[in-house]
């Protein structure tokens, strides 16, 4: 039976924060577990898959560590029979949870960075090694901020400041731009600009995936694509990735010059995909989706949305390595409304530390989306301002990357929320 462990690398900041309560959603906690967690200080962790006797040592040992940690045991947020049924265009749910038994029971634990070690080897001791190991390996990888993506070229560096990835539609119908960039010299001035302006990464795509699209045909996306990514890529020498589910795209954008695949079916969309991003040797991103472009929005339910992003993402790691892509070259995105409701996408992004745990660099996409209207009020081309707060949010949360429409305004972004909260002021605040 595999454990599942997430951490929210941030600190506790009191007993009634919605970022605590959030760190105990989708499982049976008892009702003083939030004024426990937040007492002991320090960083959470979630811990789902226990056995009693896991949990147990974690108590003890957490004992051992002194006031610094405290755990609090509730039943398994995600026992089989509860689970919501897989559908199409979801990673397939790892085996874990079909195997998972009703004894199985979820811990939250909230511990300083200093009494972590102590707590460790306590597990040691009480004879929960391997459950030591996890947490270990579980806050290095969240602590990760820099990343080396092997790439045809030589690695592309992704942090520990957020990158700008602007994005460059080729489309008539995507939600927000469709239609603005009619000819593919249209589409390599305006990457062009979007590079002038800070965008590190220009995602070329093809094929509207907002709510109800229609897919285009190969021939068409490829008609539209290619001739953009040959130019910025190839003419221009910039960094092109390219946003397709189908391995066609892919593979001849790689061999125009297109560094990364973006692909928000996860690499499930097209069964000849994860055999193409393998045999191109370049980054994928890895994006949640639940359903596809056309039923996504039809009544989107998940018991724990953040523990399910996090399990099928981790689904998608693994599926990628079957296919021969390394574990380094893997960026990992929640999928930001792609079969999410408003609540979805606010608890997603106001969680996304937690992606971190999956030791990849995290892409979040929130430009301009129905969410940002929803709150905001306004229309798609009044939505840059709800966007910055997004982005805000996400480069606080350590996100590697961000999608963006408005790239030299989000550029100004990232700059000034990553001096404030860059990784070496964080350690000033440890
Ligand atoms: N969002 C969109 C498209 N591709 N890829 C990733 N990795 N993450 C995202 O959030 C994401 C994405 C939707 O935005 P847009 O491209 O502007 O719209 P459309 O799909 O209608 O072209």
């Amino acid at each position: 039976m595999d454990i599942e462990i997430r951490t929210n690398p941030r600190r506790l900041p009191d007993p009634g924060s919605p970022w605590l309560a959030s760190s105990l959603a989708g499982a049976a906690f008892p009702p003083d577990a939030a004024a426990c967690l937040a007492e002991a200080g320090g960083e959470t962790y979630r811990l789902d898959g226990l056995t009693r006797e896991e949990t147990e040592a974690l108590e003890r040992a957490a004992r051992e560590a002194g006031a610094a940690a405290a755990v609090v045991v509730g039943p398994s947020a995600r026992p089989p029979g509860e689970l919501p049924p897989a559908r199409g265009g979801d990673a397939p749910r790892t085996s874990t949870f079909r195997i998972r038994s009703h004894d199985t029971f979820s811990c939250a634990l909230a511990v300083t960075p200093r009494a972590l070690p102590g707590l460790i080897a306590a597990l040691h001791g009480a004879g929960a090694p391997e459950l030591g190991r996890l947490l270990a390996l579980t806050r290095t990888r969240a602590a990760c901020r820099a990343f080396e993506l092997p790439c045809p070229g030589g690695p592309f560096r992704l942090g520990p400041a957020a990158a700008v990835m602007g994005i460059v539609n080729c489309t008539p119908d995507s939600f927000s731009d469709g239609g603005r960039l009619p000819t593919p010299q249209a589409a390599v001035d305006h990457g062009r600009r979007l590079a002038e302006a800070g965008a590190a990464i220009l995602d070329v795509g093809g094929e509207s995936t907002r709510p109800g699209a229609t897919p285009v045909p190969e021939d068409e996306e490829r008609r539209r694509v290619l001739p953009v990514v040959e130019a910025l890529a190839g003419r221009h020498g910039l960094f092109v990735s390219v946003d397709t589910s189908k391995a066609g795209v892919a593979a001849a954008a790689c061999a125009a010059g297109a560094r990364m695949i973006n692909d928000v079916t996860a690499l499930a969309g097209d069964p000849r995909m994860p055999e193409a991003a393998a045999r191109a040797g370049v980054p994928v991103v890895l994006m949640h989706m639940r359903g596809t472009p056309a039923t996504m929005q039809e009544d989107p339910r998940y018991a724990d949305v953040v523990g399910e992003v996090l399990a099928s993402l981790r689904a998608a790691v693994a599926r990628a390595r079957d296919a021969g892509i390394p574990e380094e070259a893997v960026v990992v995105d929640p999928g930001l409304g792609f079969g999410k409701t408003l609540a979805h996408n606010v608890e997603l992004l106001a969680r996304l530390a937690e992606l971190r745990s999956l030791g990849r660099p995290v892409l979040a996409g929130p430009s301009r989306k129905r969410f940002v209207g929803d709150l905001t009020g306004r229309p798609v081309e009044g939505r840059a301002y709800g966007t910055a707060g997004a982005v805000a949010a996400a480069v606080l949360a350590g996100a590697a990357v961000v999608r963006v429409h408005d790239v030299a305004e989000m550029t100004d972004v990232v700059r000034v929320v990553g001096a404030l909260s860059g990784p070496a002021r964080q350690e000033n605040h440890k």
